[in-house]
């Protein structure tokens, strides 16, 4: 453990610590911020009724249209030659929301990431393969100086030019990459269309976050590289990456939020009301000790859910894998569909390459959804017969169609949706290319 003391710290006493942290913080932020008087006041929220933690469902929201309003300083709580760093968080449209640190925010930011490292079986002394985008983008530089506290070295090779990406794997031999689980997926395939496998290179942690992954992904990327996979979460608005981290030894069982930085919630996504440990809803973080730029009840938009667990040393609350953003949720033929849920329709095929696409239309008035998912290699043959089969491809060709039949029956099963499956060569879908992957493509307004 990084930080055994406060990663053990006993939950009387993490309270304490939070509730402590909290009453400063409203303090601070109804005095520096006017956005924060403002909701405050017409909240009619009295900051000396904010006496502890418990207190903190007295307090309004705060959501991303408010920071993009109050683009690009309107939430600093400090003058801006207090400042160490600025990133923007990413989105497409409109302006970035900009997040901005002061020295000590930053020496927050390489804490928690060290915990993060840690608990994902990183060690002092290892190298770090670091194929997270450096940039306005948290993820790089975030993970880097992270490391580096954890006594790492770091290759900061950054996104992309994946050839380069094997070379290196193969002449440094790092024990750690920290990537996107799509582009590990990439680098895997890589690695095996040059005839290169795990005894080429000497991974044996792969620390993957930023987007949506399910355990059939987990178990492909470990089969792949020979790795130990586990989840590393985070948001700009709330520090970057290491918000909340999977323990190597613990997969599968949430990943713990360090709360003595980052208090979380679930709530309700349409009404906000707060839902008790185990519900799944809307992620909302308090940012206790941020100095810059603090956010009250922040609104991820992100969709988990809570739970302790008391089987571990550790004391901080875990949240589960996310199924999505609320934002991303497509919603077909009134059913509610996250494509993890599809994701996790490929487990148990061992013929599937879990590398896949939703394309989404519109037939006259209804929604119609597709779902692209590539073979694996060794299932090479396209659907359909001609001249030049073998038997062999015959027999392969006759369990596709199957496989594509039985996937269309569980999710008609599991999710209530009627979808069209084609299977597709491997290789044949779009890959990472470094950053975060996206597996909806929504056609229906082109
Ligand atoms: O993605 C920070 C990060 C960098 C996290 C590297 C992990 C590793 P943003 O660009 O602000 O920050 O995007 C934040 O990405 O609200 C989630 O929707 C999604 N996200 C981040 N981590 C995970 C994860 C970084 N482990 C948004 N699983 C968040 C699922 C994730 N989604």
């Amino acid at each position: 453990m990084y930080n055994k003391e406060i990663e053990t710290l006993p939950l009387v006493k993490l309270r304490k610590l939070q509730s402590e942290r909290l009453v400063t913080l409203v303090n601070r932020v109804y005095k520096n911020v006017p956005f924060y008087k403002n909701l405050f006041d017409e909240a009619g929220v009295d900051v000396s009724s904010i006496k502890s933690i418990n207190d903190i469902h007295k307090l309004p929201f705060t959501k991303k249209t408010d920071l993009r309003d109050q683009y690009p300083f309107g939430f600093l709580t400090v003058p801006q030659d207090k400042l160490a760093r600025i990133h923007c968080s990413s989105g497409t449209t409109g302006k970035p929301t900009v997040v901005a640190y002061t020295k000590n925010d930053l020496d927050v930011f390489s804490e928690v990431v060290a915990r993060s490292l840690s608990a994902g079986g990183a060690k002092p002394g290892m190298k770090m393969h670091n194929s997270y985008g450096y940039g306005l983008f948290t993820g790089g530089i975030g993970i880097h100086y992270g490391a580096e506290k954890l006594g790492m070295a770091v290759v900061p090779v950054s996104v992309g030019m994946t050839d380069r990406q094997i070379t290196l794997l193969q002449d440094f031999q790092p024990e750690v990459i920290c990537c996107t689980p799509s582009y590990a997926q990439t680098i895997a395939f890589e690695l095996e269309k040059r005839n290169l496998n795990i005894s080429d290179i000497n991974l044996k942690y792969a620390i993957l976050g930023a987007e949506p992954w399910t355990e059939v992904i987990r178990k492909d990327i470990e089969t792949s590289l020979g790795v130990k996979a586990t989840n590393i979460y985070g948001l700009s608005e709330v520090i970057g990456p290491g918000v909340s981290q999977e323990a190597y030894n613990e997969q599968g069982t949430g990943s713990y939020v360090w709360e003595d930085h980052f208090f979380p919630e679930i709530v309700d996504k349409d009404t906000g009301e707060p839902l008790p440990y185990g519900e799944e809803g809307v992620l909302v973080f308090t940012t206790l000790t941020k100095e810059a730029m603090p956010f009250l009840r922040y609104w991820t938009n992100d969709i988990c859910s809570l739970s302790y667990d008391e089987s571990t040393s550790r004391t901080h609350i875990k949240m589960g894998m996310l199924k999505g953003r609320a934002d991303d949720m497509l919603i077909i033929r009134g059913v509610n569909l996250f494509h993890t849920q599809i994701e996790e329709i490929f487990n148990g095929y061992h013929q599937l390459a879990p590398n896949y696409q939703l394309i989404v239309t519109k037939e006259g008035l209804s929604d119609q959804v597709e779902v692209k998912v590539e073979t694996n290699s060794d299932f090479q043959v396209e659907i359909g017969l001609g001249n030049g089969f073998t038997n062999e491809d015959v027999v392969k060709n006759l369990a596709l169609i199957s496989i594509s039949n039985a996937l269309k029956k569980n999710i008609k099963d599991k999710i209530g949706l009627s979808i069209k499956v084609t299977l597709n060569c491997c290789g044949a879908i779009p890959k990472s290319v470094g950053g975060k992957l996206n597996r909806i493509i929504d056609l229906r307004n082109s």
